[in-house]
C-alpha cells in the first residue's frame, strides 16, 4: 500500500487500483488539500495509464472507514469566502472531476455511507457506482443556501433524468442503496455481509478486467467522448451561479447554522 501525499492512499493489486480518500474523522470531506492532491494524482495517473505497458484495467475510488465515501466539500472552508474565490474553487473542482471522468480506464465509486454534495459529484464523475448497504447519496447543498458546484447540475440529469435530478437537487433529497439502484445511480448493491465491500467491488469489476483490453478501451473512448461533449457553457453557468450565492445573507446563515449545529433561518436575501 502506498500513502500518496497526505490524504490519498494508492494501492495496485493485480490489474485493479484503489484510490482511498483518507480523512475518516471528518467523513472524507473534500477540503482544499484533498482537492489539490486529487488534482496532482489525476494528472499523474493520466500519463501513467497512457503508457502501453501499464496493466491497470480499472480504478476503484473509495473513502476511508465505513461512514462516508465523502460528505461533500468542506463547508467550514466556505466561511468568509467571496464570490471570486468561490467561482475559482468551483471551476477548479470541475476541472479536476473532468480529468477523473476522462481517465482512459473505467472508474468505480465504491460508496459506503455518505456520498453527499461534492462527494456525490465525485461519484457521478466515475463510470460506475457500487453501493454498500449503508450507502446514502444526494445533494443537500440547497439546505445551506448553495447549489452543487462541481458539475452536479450538468451530470446528474444525464444519469437519472431531468425530472428526478431537478427534484433531488431542489429538495436536498438523499436516497438509500436500494432507492439508488432503482433510479440507476448505483449499478449494484454489495450486500454479502461475510465479505469486505472492497473485495466484493473487485469481484464485481473482474469480468470487465478479463475482456479484450483494446476493445474495452475503445468502448470507453467512444462513450467518454459523449461525456466530453457536455457543454462547457453549462459548467461555467453552474460555477457562476454557485459563486453568486456567496453574496447572499442566506448562505452565510446556512454555513453558520451548520457550524453551530442548528437549523438555519433563511430570509430570502
Ligand atoms: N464540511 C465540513 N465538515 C463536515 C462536513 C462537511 N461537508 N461533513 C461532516 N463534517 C464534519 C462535522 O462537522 C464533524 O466535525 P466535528 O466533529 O468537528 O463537529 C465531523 O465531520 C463528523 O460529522 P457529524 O458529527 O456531523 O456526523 P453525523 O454522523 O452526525 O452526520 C452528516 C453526518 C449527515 C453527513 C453530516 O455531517 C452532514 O450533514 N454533513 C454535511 C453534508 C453536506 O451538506 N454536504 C454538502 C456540502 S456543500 C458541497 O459539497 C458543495 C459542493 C460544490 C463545491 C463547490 C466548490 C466550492
Amino acid at each position: 500500500m502506498q500513502q500518496l501525499f497526505e490524504h490519498l492512499i494508492w494501492e495496485v493489486q493485480g490489474n485493479i487500483a484503489v484510490l482511498t480518500i483518507n480523512r475518516p474523522k471528518v467523513l472524507n470531506v473534500l477540503n482544499t488539500d484533498v482537492l489539490k492532491e486529487l488534482d496532482v494524482w489525476s494528472t499523474k495517473i493520466h500519463s501513467t495509464l497512457e503508457q502501453s505497458t501499464n496493466l491497470i484495467r480499472c480504478i476503484i475510488l473509495q473513502g476511508a472507514g465505513d461512514k462516508a465515501f465523502a460528505a461533500g466539500a468542506d463547508i467550514k472552508e466556505f466561511k468568509g469566502k467571496v464570490k471570486a474565490e468561490a467561482q475559482s474553487i468551483s471551476s477548479r473542482g470541475q476541472r479536476i472531476f473532468k480529468k477523473i471522468e476522462q481517465l482512459p480506464v473505467p472508474t468505480v465509486a465504491l460508496v459506503e455511507g455518505y456520498a453527499l454534495g461534492g462527494g456525490a459529484e465525485l461519484a457521478i464523475a466515475c463510470d460506475f457506482r457500487l453501493a454498500a448497504p449503508n450507502a446514502i447519496i444526494g445533494f443537500p447543498e440547497v439546505k445551506l443556501g448553495l447549489i452543487p458546484g462541481f458539475g452536479g447540475t450538468v451530470r446528474l440529469p444525464h444519469l437519472i433524468g431531468y425530472a428526478k435530478a431537478m427534484e433531488w437537487m431542489t429538495t436536498a433529497k438523499t436516497v438509500s442503496a436500494n432507492q439508488g439502484v432503482n433510479v440507476g445511480i448505483f449499478n449494484a448493491i454489495l450486500d454479502n455481509e461475510n465479505e469486505e465491500v472492497l473485495d466484493q467491488a473487485k469481484k464485481w469489476i473482474a469480468p470487465l478486467c478479463s475482456m479484450a483490453p483494446l476493445a474495452v478501451k475503445s468502448i470507453i473512448f467512444a462513450m467518454k467522448s459523449r461525456q466530453g461533449s457536455y457543454s462547457q457553457e453549462f459548467f461555467e453557468k453552474e460555477a457562476e451561479l454557485f459563486a453568486k450565492l456567496f453574496e447572499t445573507r442566506d448562505l452565510e446563515e446556512g454555513i453558520n447554522a451548520f457550524i453551530d449545529k442548528r437549523k438555519p433561518e433563511f430570509q430570502n436575501k
